[in-house]
């Protein structure tokens, strides 16, 4: 799965040889550190787009905080969009310890440049979307997030611990949610199946396109970034899911799903095509989130502003 190092002017193999030591050591590289062109490059790539995911997330479930059936249920997601929202913030600033700028990071979202994770161009029809969001989008991400808590790049390992432990109850609420519904009436039964025929592909897929097919999955294994491939993660999240989804009563929505000699749940196969159209934003709800997030950003100048006066006034420099 490793490939050959790129090596930038100005870095001379020994450097690199030296470094990859470290991780091999089972050593952090912290942000002082000296490291290579490359590896900076691919962590403010990853980290910045997986900000991005979790700010952009939050728009699909808070659509329904005003729809929320109960004052428990509402608590709940009103928690579990914040939590979103903090875990952009530590991701933000684990980039920044790069030197990547909030600002270049914001414009390239919002200019279309950096992707965010395909899952959240997927619209929430119905309440047991949220559900289903908790147990698939939040359970794909915790199998990929665990393995990045090992990472070699030490603010981006932390950041994930804290995260991984708040998406667990995350998780948690999301199947407490639908195995309820799956368990209720005939309606929830057919709300919470509707909701899994929907989100089980998306789920899959956004764990990333197949190891054959993942340019970066190379040299991200080489630094100790990855430390499982796309379809290692994927069987992960498989294996868990499928049982337990079975147990509450639905049926995955893929005829070809079945369990091979060694007990690993093995899926049909995976249009491609609907993801690459759904990450180039031909296809689901792009647009609308970019959208969003430029208004936010738009309706946020005022703050913005206020602030940097602010923090001139406590540095003396004269307002104009
Ligand atoms: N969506 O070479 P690879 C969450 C891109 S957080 C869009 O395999 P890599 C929490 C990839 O960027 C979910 N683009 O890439 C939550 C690359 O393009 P580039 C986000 C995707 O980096 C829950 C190209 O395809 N999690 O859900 C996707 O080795 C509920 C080739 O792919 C993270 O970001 C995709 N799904 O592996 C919030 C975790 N997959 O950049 C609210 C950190 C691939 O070269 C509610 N990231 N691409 O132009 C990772 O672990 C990795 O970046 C992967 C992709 C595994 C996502």
């Amino acid at each position: 799965m490793t490939q050959p190092t790129t090596i930038h002017p100005g870095e001379t193999p020994e450097q690199h040889a030296a470094f990859e030591a470290r991780i091999a050591r089972g050593e952090k590289i912290e942000a002082g550190d000296w490291m290579p062109a490359e590896y900076r490059r691919q962590l403010i790539r990853m980290i910045s787009q997986h900000a991005h995911s979790e700010v952009v997330g939050m728009l699909p479930e808070g659509e329904w905080i005003s729809r929320a059936p109960t004052l428990k249920r509402k608590t709940i997601l009103m928690a579990k969009v914040q939590d979103e929202a903090g875990h952009g913030q530590y991701l933000y600033h684990a980039a920044e310890t790069l030197g990547a700028t909030r600002e270049d990071m914001l414009q390239a979202l919002l200019s279309g440049k950096a992707k965010y994770s395909s899952i959240f161009n997927y619209p929430t029809r119905s309440w047991a979307d949220v559900g289903m969001i908790g147990w698939l989008v939040d359970g794909a991400a915790i199998k990929n997030q665990t393995m990045l808590a090992g990472c070699s790049y030490g603010p981006y390992s932390r950041a994930m611990v804290r995260i991984c432990s708040e998406e667990t109850f995350h998780h948690k609420q999301g199947k407490e949610m639908i195995v309820g519904y799956a368990q209720g009436t005939p309606e929830q039964r057919a709300m919470a199946q509707d909701a899994l025929n929907r989100w089980w592909w998306p789920a899959v897929m956004m764990l990333g396109p197949h190891d054959s097919d993942s340019p970066n999955t190379g040299a991200l294994s080489r630094w100790g970034i990855k430390l499982k491939s796309n379809d290692e993660v994927r069987q992960e999240f498989i294996n868990e899911h499928v049982p337990e989804l079975m147990e509450a009563g639905l049926t995955i929505p893929d005829p070809d799903m079945h369990q091979d000699a060694s007990g690993n749940w093995i899926h049909g196969s995976i249009d491609w095509n609907e993801f690459w159209a759904i990450i180039k934003g031909e296809r689901g709800l792009n647009k609308e989130r970019l959208g969003a997030k430029q208004a936010a950003h738009d309706d946020g100048a005022w703050v913005r502003e206020a602030l940097q006066a602010y923090a001139d006034r406590a540095r003396g420099v004269a307002a104009d």
